[in-house]
């Protein structure tokens, strides 16, 4: 999974090299320790369970603005006057920094390759036309592929009340506009997948709201945007990101959970699977691996967007991923799900506002995929050489014969239990033996 270098005419992180595997002993920041992209684990590269990429919102256009100050982050790429050159300025840096990160992908929303103008739409549909052959280019010249493209019908005021759950008729076909844009830019680019985050769909007050009508709205969305991908060469796969509540205080896509009764019940489980991201799992009150597997056990386990919150707030920070046990869990779960297809590992995660020096950026990714590696190096130990798929498997022996093996089978009924019950006298329960499940992870990673 090597990916070529090229470079625009002008470099953007000229004092940072080609980042290099230099093994677990190295104490160089600008080098993998554990990520060796060829390196076989479970039967296939790293490189190729992983399928890494970088997001392009964060990592170029993210100027560490929040709301209590303005922006900390040198961007000299944004300095341009002329919009496309500026956009094009921004591709260059972005190509230098994923070949130089010998990521093999990158993830956009239409609104992060070129700045929205005012209000025309006409107006954003030049500049898009203008942007996207250039990074086919560069892309061409590069090996970096598209992972996935997606609309931003959030950020603009247009979408306060949300896009495709807009009370509003005439907000939900202009952002329907812009998804067909959106589409299409991801069709020209190869993208492996197209991403549905429910910015702003979702609602702040059940009093203005006909939540019914919203969700249908919105499936009906989904719908015609399937139609118009599939109808226009599309053959990737569709992700909806769950995500709890942030911008709205409640967002339909609350969850994997919600997220897949909502295709099952408006019909759309063939074309779309789950983009799991860390930090929106931890928001909903669940666990990074619980989401994952939730959608492994469905069958949707689509990609995955690599990032961690903060134990003690209850926000969206996309920090970037440290922690090789949690991931080591998550990649437990990868695994025995049989990896990605159309999807990968997106780094959905931002450098810190006082993070500032160029290098923060690399070492920030660097880190992340080396821990996301050590991670899936400690998975292969567990699943292949200790002792936690027989314990667990052993756990549930007793549904693999006689009464149990009946009961799974559908071979029993309520009066049969009762009959089994009174047979067998008190029961003492065996120990879920959690500890020890966690002593053996903890020895391997
Ligand atoms: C927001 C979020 C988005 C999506 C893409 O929390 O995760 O960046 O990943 O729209
Ligand atoms: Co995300």
């Amino acid at each position: 999974m090597s990916t070529k270098l090229t470079l625009g005419s002008k470099t953007w992180f000229p004092n940072i090299d080609p980042i290099a595997y230099e093994g677990p002993d190295s104490t160089n920041p600008l080098a993998f320790r554990h990520y060796d992209a060829a390196r076989v684990v479970m039967g296939k590269p790293l490189g190729e369970w992983m399928r890494f990429a970088v997001a392009y919102w964060h990592s170029f256009c993210g100027n560490g603005g929040d709301p209590f100050g303005a922006p900390t982050r040198p961007m000299p790429w944004t300095d341009a006057v002329d919009p496309v050159q500026r956009a094009k300025d921004k591709a260059d840096a972005a190509f230098e920094f994923i070949t130089k990160l010998g990521a093999p992908y990158y993830c956009f929303h239409d609104t992060d390759i070129i700045d929205e103008p005012g209000t025309s739409l006409a107006e954003f549909e030049q500049r898009m036309a203008a942007i996207v052959p250039y990074l086919k280019e560069k892309q061409d010249a590069s090996g970096v592929k598209l992972l996935w493209g997606t609309a931003n019908l959030f950020s603009n005021p247009r979408f306060m009340n949300g896009a495709s759950t807009n009370p509003e008729f005439a907000i939900l076909a202009r952002a329907g506009g812009q998804l067909k844009g959106a589409i299409d830019a991801t069709i020209a680019l190869g993208g492996e997948g197209y991403v549905f985050w429910g910015g702003r769909e979702g609602y702040l007050s059940l009093l203005n709201t006909d939540m019914k009508r919203e969700r249908e709205h919105f499936a009906r969305f989904l719908t015609i945007a399937r139609d118009y991908a599939r109808a226009n060469g599309f053959q990737g796969k569709f992700f909806i990101e769950p995500k709890p509540c942030e911008p709205t205080k409640h967002q339909y896509d609350f969850d994997a959970a919600t997220v897949i009764g909502f295709l099952r019940e408006f019909d759309l489980l063939g074309d779309f699977a789950l983009n799991i991201e860390a930090n929106h799992a931890t928001l909903a009150g669940h666990t990074f691996p619980h989401e994952l597997q939730v959608s492994a056990d469905a069958g949707l386990l689509g990609s995955v967007d690599a990032n961690r919150g903060d134990v003690q707030n209850g926000w969206d920070t996309d920090q970037f991923p440290v922690d090789p046990i949690e991931l080591a869990e998550a990649m437990m779960i990868i695994f025995q799900a049989g990896g990605f297809s159309n999807g990968g590992i997106n780094f959905d995660a931002k450098i810190r506002r006082n993070s500032t020096d160029p290098e923060d950026l690399f070492i920030a990714h660097v880190a992340g995929m080396d821990a996301f590696a050590r991670g899936a190096l400690a998975a292969e130990k567990i699943l292949t050489g200790s002792e936690i798929p027989g314990m667990r498997k052993a756990r549930y022996a007793s549904f693999d014969s006689g009464d149990g093996k009946a009961y799974e089978e559908c071979g029993l009924s309520l009066e049969d239990l009762h009959k089994i019950a009174h047979g067998q006298g008190e029961i003492t329960p065996a120990s879920g033996r959690q500890e020890l499940y966690e002593s053996i992870v903890l020895r391997h990673v």
